[in-house]
């Protein structure tokens, strides 16, 4: 198994995707696991269209949830897979002392274990390594850093200069070039780096605290165009409102993704901050219809209540008729691990 960690929006459901693809070339069958807090989750979704088998565990972390994890492990063994990547929800941490290590104490014999990579954004990490940062969010950031058995800088085509990590040495990688990516594998696969090497001192309030602070949207829904439309007609300007309006109320966007199914393809617009350009995938020339089935995961630095009010009403505002809506809006609850190792 291979953990893959790091903040919200860092590129972990990129890079796995990019190095299922590598295994795939090489012959290697592999699968993947995602998690989060709620349900409706894009990331599967992703992972699905590239078709990569893929688990969920879905209304709790990992940690929270360690059997159901264990569970979704064996359920993919009918794929048959040589690897399985596991993909952590991005605000959480303390990985290596609630999931590596129980499993290597009591799951040794079922699942080999690669060393915790853990993921960093070097734009992310210039605004939360910096004096004036979000306390919360710095933490969680911070800690997932000290915890890794390896680091890796991401999204290297775009940020080919890096912050410094004080003694850290970091990889760096581009699933969008495959810069790095084959040689992260294999260093991952190779089995001379031991996973869960470091155990953290971590303050549970602190943590709770930091999660707390943060808006967790998720929500579903169908909408039915008239006239049609294309996906991108549709996902471009909901990112741009609910941009607009979040930045507006000064909620901070940690992370906004959404997906259309429509018959005429699939896209997924994702931005990782206020007033970025949307990153595209997918079928971004697919022609106009009507049916348009919609997944959008919103992380953002705030209360709930705001940030479901705003979407609600940037959702009541689309062009067309919206059917089948299903939304949860909360702040994750305080993180109770089924297991973890102290030494
Ligand atoms: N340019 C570029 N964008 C990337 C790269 N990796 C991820 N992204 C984008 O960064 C955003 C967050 O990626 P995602 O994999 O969803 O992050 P996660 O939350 O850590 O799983 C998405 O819009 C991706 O398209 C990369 O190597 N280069
Ligand atoms: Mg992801």
């Amino acid at each position: 198994m291979v953990f893959v960690g790091g903040f919200l929006g860092a590129g972990k459901t990129t890079l796995i995707l990019a190095a299922a693809r590598e295994l795939a070339r090489r012959g290697v069958r592999s699968a993947v696991i995602l998690n989060d807090q709620g349900d409706a989750l894009v990331d599967t979704s992703l992972a699905q269209t590239a078709g990569v088998p893929a688990g969920e565990v879905t209304g709790g972390c990992f940690c929270c949830r360690f059997s159901e994890l264990i569970e979704a492990a064996e359920a993919l063994r009918v794929h048959a897979p040589e690897v399985i990547f596991a993909e952590p929800v991005g605000s959480c941490t303390d990985i290596s002392a609630t999931l590596l290590r129980p499993i290597e104490e009591t799951f040794r014999d079922a699942f080999r274990l690669a060393p915790f990579s853990v993921l960093a954004d070097p734009l992310r990490a210039r605004e939360l390594l910096a004096a004036d940062a979000n306390p919360h969010m710095a933490f969680l950031f911070r800690k997932q850093l000290q915890e890794a058995d390896l680091v890796c800088w991401t999204k290297s085509d775009l940020h080919p200069e890096l912050p410094e990590l004080a003694g850290m040495p970091a990889r760096k990688l581009s699933a969008r070039t495959g810069q790095g990516v084959a040689a992260w594998l294999d260093e991952v696969l190779s089995g001379r780096i031991a996973a869960g090497q470091t155990l953290l001192e971590i303050d549970y309030n602190e943590y709770a605290r930091a999660e707390a602070a943060l808006a967790w949207l998720n929500a579903e829904l169908v909408i039915e165009s008239v006239p049609p439309r294309s996906p991108a007609m549709v996902l471009g300007p909901l990112i741009d409102r609910l941009d607009q309006e979040l930045s507006a109320a000064g909620i901070g966007i940690v992370h906004l993704k959404a997906t259309d199914h429509a018959p005429s393809g699939f896209l997924k617009a994702a931005i990782c901050g206020g007033g970025q350009e949307p990153e595209v995938e997918g079928a971004l020339d697919a022609s106009p219809c009507a049916r348009h089935h919609l997944l959008l995961n919103l992380r953002a630095a705030g209360a709930p209540d705001p940030v479901r009010a705003i979407v609600d009403r940037v959702l009541a505002g689309v062009a067309g008729s919206m059917t089948e809506l299903r939304l949860t809006c909360f702040s994750p609850a305080a993180p109770r691990p089924e297991r973890r190792v102290t030494r």
